[in-house]
């Protein structure tokens, strides 16, 4: 009796919520166990679109438990808009979705807080998603955070009002206007009564009670292993754990259960936000793969920035999390290439060639080392199997195979649930 973990190997956006989505099927359970409303899983079935942000990807099968885990940062009054949001399916979300009562409230001064700390940083901002994360996470590892739990509790005013005080100081200290906070306050407080309608449980025993009665559970990791707390290129990174030791502490699992890690990655890479990215590209080629790709953000709808695939980061990322399948992703945006480049190293600025993520790395412009292959520059668009892969594209997940060492397991080829190409 194992939980998988399904985690992005990149900075995010890889297609975890299609991968969710299409592996539904085979679990009973999946829960969130990091980030908030700052992720955007998208789904696409039966010509429909739809992007979850704090809700797991298992929502629309009904006879899957849905878990926000402790780990989770939640801000109520997404949430409320996100169930909004599902009613057009006629899901019964009553029963079955459920919160940790562990989890860590986003309340509308941590929104505040984020855009007075992104103003202060200049030049130097992290291209937050301005959605709270990182001050409600500051608050939580500082102990003055609210819990879902709080929110049962008579106390919670009080419990708010105390929190709101330190805030408005800090806010102040940063001269940040507050006009907004009586308007956000009122919607805050609505949004809380919805969520006291919800189910609101000690996650920890509903998860490790599904696991042991043979239940299977899969782990839906937000963000990507560069955007790491500990592991990612910080300070540019996001306040959370996206590894799979992440899914451990924000579930509240043991590491001897944890079975499958499927690691997710895109066949080039993207990043929204600012911080070092080695084979970003800023020609022409730039363009068309954002183009192609349609890489904007689905939270904040930021052009992402795009760039070659990048071997030494996906082996970091491989490390850390003990990926032990792997899913590529949009091999269909490369149809456009003639010519395709894969990072195999970098150079640092005294010249040697390095294949690691070291400290050093993180604190100066490298340049990557590509070999760069032919591409198959036709559509996929017909495509149904692997053996109908144009040899190029074979040749490519199989030059991919062999130098991270993993198998990769499937090939996405399109955004429907049928363009999903099983090896
Ligand atoms: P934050 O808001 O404190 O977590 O931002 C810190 C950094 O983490 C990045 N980050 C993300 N990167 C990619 N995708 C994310 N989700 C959305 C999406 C983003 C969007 O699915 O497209 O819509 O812009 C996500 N969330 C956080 C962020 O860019 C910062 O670099
Ligand atoms: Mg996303």
């Amino acid at each position: 009796m194992k939980m998988d973990v399904l985690l992005g190997l990149q900075w995010g956006d890889e297609g975890k919520g299609k991968v969710v989505d299409y592996l539904a099927p085979k679990y009973n359970v999946v829960a969130r166990f990091q980030g908030g409303p700052n992720a955007g899983h998208t789904l696409e079935f039966d010509g429909i679109k739809h992007v979850l942000h704090q809700i797991p990807s298992g929502i629309f099968r009904e006879n899957i438990n849905n878990i926000i885990g402790n780990g989770v940062v939640l801000d109520p009054v997404v949430l409320r808009k996100e169930i909004d949001g599902l009613k057009k399916f006629n899901l019964n979300y009553q029963k079955n979705l459920f919160i940790s009562k562990k989890a860590t409230i986003i309340i509308p001064t941590h929104k505040l807080l984020d855009a007075a700390y992104e103003t202060s940083r200049g030049v130097n901002k992290i291209g937050s998603t301005l959605k709270g994360i990182g001050p409600t996470y500051q608050d939580k590892i500082g102990r003055t955070a609210l819990r879902v739990g709080d929110i049962l509790s008579p106390d919670f005013r009080k419990k708010y009002d105390s929190l709101v005080e330190k805030h408005k100081s800090i806010l102040a200290f940063y001269d940040f206007e507050m006009k907004d906070l009586p308007s956000l306050e009122a919607v805050f407080f609505e949004s809380i009564e919805f969520f006291k309608t919800l189910n609101l449980i000690d996650s920890e025993y509903e998860i490790n009670e599904q696991i042991q009665q043979g239940q299977k559970v899969l782990a839906e990791g937000a963000q990507g292993s560069l955007l790491d707390i500990d592991f990612g290129s910080y300070p540019f990174v996001t306040s959370s754990s996206t590894m799979t030791a992440g899914a451990c502490t924000g579930l509240g699992v043991a590491p001897s259960v944890i079975g499958e890690v499927l690691g997710i990655f895109k066949a080039y890479c993207t990043r929204v936000g600012s911080g070092p990215f080695p084979t970003e590209l800023f020609d022409n080629d730039g363009e068309r793969m954002r183009k192609e790709g349609n890489e904007f953000g689905s939270t904040t709808g930021r052009p992402r920035r795009c760039g070659w695939i990048d071997l030494p980061a996906l082996r970091y990322s491989i490390m850390i999390n003990g990926v032990t399948q792997l899913f590529m992703m949009k091999g269909d945006v490369l149809n456009i290439f003639d010519e395709i480049k894969i990072c195999t190293h970098y150079e640092l600025q005294d010249g040697t060639r390095v294949d690691r993520l070291t400290y050093e790395f993180n604190e100066q412009d490298v340049k990557p080392i590509y070999k760069t292959v032919k591409g198959w520059n036709t559509s996929l668009a017909h495509v149904t199997s692997y053996a109908e892969f144009p040899q190029e594209l074979k040749d490519y997940v199989e030059l991919l195979e062999g130098e991270l060492q993993v198998a990769i397991k499937m090939v996405s080829i399109g955004p429907d649930r049928e363009q999903t190409i099983i090896r």
